[in-house]
């Protein structure tokens, strides 16, 4: 769906979409489904910022070493995506400063309230082992950063970050009402189908990078040999027919799967596995996956030769938005009263 207003000549004028991704673990087909592979479909439709979020990354602890690899990697996965460099800019979110500062600023704005209601915060907190860091907790003000500093309209995401969406709705209206029109309001975008993919052997918890147990998720790197071993093993139930139904959990989470690679209707789905057992099932869902990563697998392994070619993508992204950034940050900060 294209949400372009016309300008006063009549002319489409494109809007500005934005979103991120951690540098955490391993990019699953979750994250690609409701947001990669999304945000390199509508991209010819938009004008499009892409951050790989590192800052945020570092809210849960991380060994460095394998940070700064990991940041290469998400971007060289991006692009192999299909994230087209003449369309979107793609860049490393530490490189650019103002969204440090402007998280600052933001969170002298942000009623504690408001973040302890975020239903991420709850989770990622009950799984942390170590120390829950002030990070952890003001993730959201961090994220409201990055999408209001390039005045973006449209922000595709997962589900489960559609409320961090509406709290950086929230602080920019309080903003504005506070000193003057500043920051633009954005609106999420969330997939009909698909935006919270479950795990395969746990369909009570969504499919997540940082899940210490890998046969929950499937990675965008996983070989056809390891896809096709954690298919197979998927949960299932002690029932026969393979249809959508949201009251069971398991079979409804790998048919959605199916139909997202697949891109095919649940009518003809349903049809085509009609009178077939599980295994039969998981076998086509496995070829799915499998033959829909294969191009995205050779075209990273191609990108991944040459490190100073991303390192320039991300170079060219960055100095292409960095002045907007910058713009957005001295109206706040004169707004307020610094420097
Ligand atoms: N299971 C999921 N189903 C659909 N979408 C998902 N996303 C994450 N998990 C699922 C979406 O992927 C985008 C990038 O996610 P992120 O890197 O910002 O981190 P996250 O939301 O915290 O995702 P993970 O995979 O669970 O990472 P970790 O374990 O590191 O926290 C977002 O648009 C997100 O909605």
């Amino acid at each position: 769906m294209n949400h372009n207003p016309l300008n006063k000549q009549g002319k489409s004028v494109k809007q500005r979409v934005f979103s991120g991704i951690q540098p955490t673990g391993n990019i699953h087909i979750g994250n690609y489904l409701a947001a990669i592979r999304r945000w390199a479909d509508l991209q010819s439709d938009y004008e499009n910022i892409f951050c790989v979020v590192d800052l945020h990354a570092i809210t849960i602890p991380q060994d460095p070493q394998t940070l700064k690899v990991k940041n290469r990697e998400v971007a060289a996965l991006l692009f192999a995506a299909g994230i087209d460099p003449k369309l979107s800019s793609v860049f490393i979110q530490s490189h650019i400063s103002a969204h440090s500062e402007l998280a600052w600023i933001l969170n002298c704005f942000i009623p504690i309230g408001w973040l302890r209601r975020m239903t991420q915060f709850k989770e990622k907190s009950k799984k942390q082992d170590e120390v829950i860091t002030m990070g952890l907790f003001d993730y959201p003000a961090l994220m409201a950063a990055d999408i209001l500093l390039y005045a973006t309209d449209l922000v595709p995401v997962g589900d489960d970050q559609k409320q961090h969406v509406e709290l950086t709705r929230d602080v920019a209206q309080r903003f504005n009402s506070m000193y003057g029109e500043t920051f633009k309001l954005p609106e999420s975008i969330t997939p009909d189908i698909g935006g919270r993919i479950m795990g395969l052997s746990d369909p009570s918890k969504k499919m997540s990078k940082s899940d210490t147990k890998s046969e929950n998720s499937i990675f965008l790197l996983d070989s056809p040999d390891v896809i096709r071993s954690k298919v197979m093993r998927a949960t299932t139930d002690s029932m026969r027919e393979i249809r959508f139904d949201k009251n069971r959990p398991s079979i409804n989470n790998l048919l959605t799967i199916y139909e997202l690679f697949s891109r095919k209707g649940r009518v003809e789905i349903e049809a085509q596995f009609e009178g077939k057992g599980y295994a039969y099932f998981k076998n086509a869902l496995a070829d799915e996956i499998v033959e829909n990563l294969r191009p995205l697998q050779v075209r990273y392994y191609q990108l991944m030769d040459d490190f100073s070619y991303i390192d320039g993508l991300l170079k060219d992204g960055s100095l292409k938005v960095e002045p907007i950034a910058v713009k957005t940050l001295d109206e706040v900060k004169e707004k307020i009263g610094l420097g």
